[in-house]
């Protein structure tokens, strides 16, 4: 199910349960600010999560509300993990949904890493 974007954050969704150690994760990087994860249903021969180690609904809500240095953070911690991959060689892509209309289907920001094949005009 989509999520309802107008819902304030719900700390019980599956990503603060990952974050806070109680559900297991493929881990490929963590700092102060970021968790980095593969999809466990991947799209593409590399598909990677980033996450934001605050409580953020989605890239709207961390927009509007995150630190500088979270933000900061963050956007440098999913270009660290691109370029570990060396994903930049090739080209990769960089997603994120955003409630309803986009799917969303976890309600805690997550930004997707697509990459290791030719991709299409869309993905996912
Ligand atoms: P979306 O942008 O909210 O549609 O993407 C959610 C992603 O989270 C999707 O690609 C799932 O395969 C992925 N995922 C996961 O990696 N581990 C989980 O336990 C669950 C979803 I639930």
């Amino acid at each position: 199910m989509p999520i309802d974007p107008t819902k304030p954050y719900d700390d019980s969704n599956i990503f603060a349960r990952i974050l806070r150690g109680e559900l297991p994760c493929k881990r490929i990087y963590e700092d102060e600010h970021a968790l980095a994860f593969h999809d466990i249903n991947p799209l593409a021969p590399v598909h990677i999560l980033v996450i934001p180690k605050g409580p953020y609904v989605s890239w709207d809500d961390f927009s509007a509300r995150a630190s500088d240095a979270e933000m900061a953070g963050f956007v440098r911690a999913v270009g660290k993990v691109a370029r570990d991959q060396q994903l930049e060689v090739q080209g990769y892509r960089l997603l994120a949904n955003i409630g309803k209309r986009a799917g969303q289907e976890v309600p805690h920001l997550h930004v997707h890493i697509f990459g290791g094949q030719p991709l299409g005009p869309m993905l996912a």
